[in-house]
């Protein structure tokens, strides 16, 4: 069984993560999204609330699990059996960053391979941080987000206001 995973903070998951996965979990038997618990980083959103809604965007994929993790990813890759790690690629901005961290992680476990997809064009230049900004100020995030999720993330500003 070829097993993946797709690690990262999804604060929140776009319409470009979720290209990722759909394209991802046809490459492997079992495709494993992987929720970082970052302290370090101050995320909007909750862990438990990024699993979630993860979790309602994947919901009719059979073949995808959404898990926290904390500590090395190769570590939580090793304990999934995982055999490689996918990650997406939208600029050669990505590339430099991504190419040092594929090599240090398989530096430390020969055993993981990185496999990187590149962006559908149309997603290029979204990111995390971008929907985060339109919805602070109120912009329109529907062709950003998945739609499970646009209300949710409203709220989350609309509660940190009060
Ligand atoms: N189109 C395509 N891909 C996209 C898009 C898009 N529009 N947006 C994001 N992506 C890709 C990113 O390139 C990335 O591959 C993935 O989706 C997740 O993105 P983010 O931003 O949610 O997640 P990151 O990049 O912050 O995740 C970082 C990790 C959690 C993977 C990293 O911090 C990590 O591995 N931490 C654990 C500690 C560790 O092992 N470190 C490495 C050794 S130093």
């Amino acid at each position: 069984m070829r097993i993946g995973i797709y690690p990262g903070s999804f604060d929140p998951v776009t319409l470009g993560h979720l290209d990722i996965i759909i394209r991802s979990s046809r490459l492997v038997d079992k495709l494993v999204i992987g929720v970082l618990i970052n302290s370090s980083k101050n995320p909007l959103f909750t862990v438990q609330e990024r699993v979630n809604m993860l979790k309602e965007v994947t919901k009719s994929m059979p073949n995808v699990e959404v898990e926290a993790f904390e500590g090395l990813l190769v570590d939580f890759a090793d304990l999934k059996k995982a055999d490689i790690i996918v990650r997406g690629l939208r600029a050669v901005t990505d590339f430099e960053y991504e190419l040092q961290i594929a090599q240090i992680n398989h530096k430390v476990n020969p055993r993981i391979d990185t496999v990187f997809l590149t962006t559908s064009v149309e997603f290029a230049y979204l990111s995390s941080s971008v929907v985060r900004e339109i919805a602070m100020y109120n912009g329109r995030i529907d062709e950003l987000v998945p739609k499970e999720i646009v209300d949710k993330v409203y709220q989350k500003y609309k509660d940190i206001k009060k």
